[in-house]
C-alpha cells in the first residue's frame, strides 16, 4: 500500500513570507545553516507523517468542508531546536486560538484512527536548518502580526536532496 507524508498548515501570505525570508537572512549571520526557500515557508498545525494513500484523498475531500476558527498569531522571537539544529521564528507563547485549532483539527484527525502527537505544540516557522551555532540572534527584527483563516493539507514528497511540498486542499475561511 502506497503512503504520502502529510501535514496540515498556516500559509503566510506572500508579503509575510518575504518578512519572514529576512528574519531567517539575518539569523544565518550568527547561526549559518541554510535557508528554507522563500514559498516553502510555513507554520504547522498536525504533522500526520505517512498515510495510506487512500487515507490521505478522504482528507483531501474533507478538508475544504473543515472551517478553522480565524485568529490571529504573531512572529515576535527567534528559537533553536538544537538536536534538529533548526532554528525557527514564534510567538512568545501559544495563542490560545492557535492551541484550539490545534486540539480540535486532532480531535478530527483521530476520528480518522490517527494519533495525536505526545509532545506540546510548539507553533513555528523553520528558517534554517543545519545550523551551526546552537543559540539564536538576541534579538529578533520588529515583530510580525499573522492573521490567519484557512489551513492547508500539504504533501512531502522525498526527492534526492530535499524535499518538495504539494498542496492538496485547503479549508474554506469560515464565511466562505
Ligand atoms: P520542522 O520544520 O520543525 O521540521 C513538514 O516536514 C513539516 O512537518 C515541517 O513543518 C516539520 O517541522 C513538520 N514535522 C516533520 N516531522 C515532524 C514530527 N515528527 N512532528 C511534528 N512535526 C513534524
Amino acid at each position: 500500500m502506497s503512503t504520502v507524508r502529510l501535514f496540515f498548515a498556516l500559509w503566510p501570505s506572500p508579503p509575510l513570507a518575504a518578512s519572514l525570508a529576512g528574519w531567517a537572512q539575518q539569523a544565518r549571520l550568527t547561526c549559518g545553516g541554510r535557508a528554507m526557500r522563500t514559498e516553502t515557508l510555513h507554520l504547522t498545525l498536525a504533522f500526520l507523517g505517512p498515510v495510506d494513500a487512500a487515507l490521505a484523498d478522504e482528507l483531501a475531500a474533507a478538508t475544504p468542508e473543515r472551517r478553522l476558527a480565524p485568529g490571529q498569531t504573531a512572529m515576535e522571537r527567534y528559537g533553536v531546536f538544537g538536536r534538529q539544529r533548526i532554528l525557527w521564528a514564534g510567538p512568545a507563547e501559544t495563542p490560545a486560538g492557535l492551541q484550539a485549532a490545534h486540539d480540535d483539527l486532532w480531535q478530527w484527525l483521530s476520528g480518522y484512527g490517527l494519533a495525536p502527537p505526545t509532545q506540546p505544540f510548539r507553533p513555528h516557522v523553520t528558517l534554517l536548518r543545519n545550523i551551526t551555532h546552537a543559540h539564536p540572534p538576541e534579538e529578533a527584527p520588529a515583530l510580525l502580526p499573522w492573521q490567519y483563516d484557512r489551513m492547508v493539507l500539504v504533501a512531502s514528497e522525498s526527492l534526492t536532496g530535499g524535499s518538495r511540498y504539494r498542496m492538496v486542499a485547503q479549508s474554506r475561511p469560515r464565511d466562505g
